[in-house]
């Protein structure tokens, strides 16, 4: 089923220049992009999505994380996608993370310093898309 998901290149990719290579990754795995926004996410777009982990220990960290430079959103379509970008992009810790992916590759730092966020459900796509999209701009 086609499917639509939300996938951002997190700050600490755009600071290491990793954004044309993750893109590439993403196009040649076969993804149509529907809009992507080079952003300075806000606090409460970082709060919003970050919300089931409010509990956590390392949320503060997550959110201070996400606004400490340009971020680059993305809503992503493809066959699976909500799965097919998890594989793409691999385990949330870089360290475990398998070669070929994204954060096993190119992953240099810890935790939350992944690279790359994206949805983990259709419900979740669902929810964070609108955090940085309106319907307008999904083209
Ligand atoms: P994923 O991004 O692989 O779906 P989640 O949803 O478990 O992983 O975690 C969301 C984000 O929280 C991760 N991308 C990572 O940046 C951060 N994170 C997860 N676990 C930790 C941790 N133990 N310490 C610091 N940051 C973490």
């Amino acid at each position: 089923m086609t499917e639509r998901t939300f996938c951002m290149i997190k700050p600490d990719s755009v600071k290491r220049g990793l954004v044309g290579e993750i893109i590439k990754r993403i196009e040649a795995a076969g993804f149509t992009i529907r809009a992507a926004k080079l952003s300075n996410v806000s606090q409460e777009q970082a709060e919003t999505l970050y919300q089931e982990h409010v509990e956590k220990d390392f949320y503060q960290g997550l959110v201070d994380f996400a606004m400490e430079g340009s971020a680059l959103p993305m809503v992503l379509e493809s066959e699976g996608a909500v799965q097919k970008v998890r594989d793409l992009i691999g385990a949330t810790n870089p360290e475990n993370a398998e070669p070929g992916t994204i954060r096993g590759d190119l992953g240099e730092e810890e935790l939350p310093r992944n690279l790359v966020h994206a949805s983990d459900s259709i419900e979740s796509a669902e929810r964070e898309i609108p955090i940085f999209f309106s319907e307008s701009e999904l083209v």
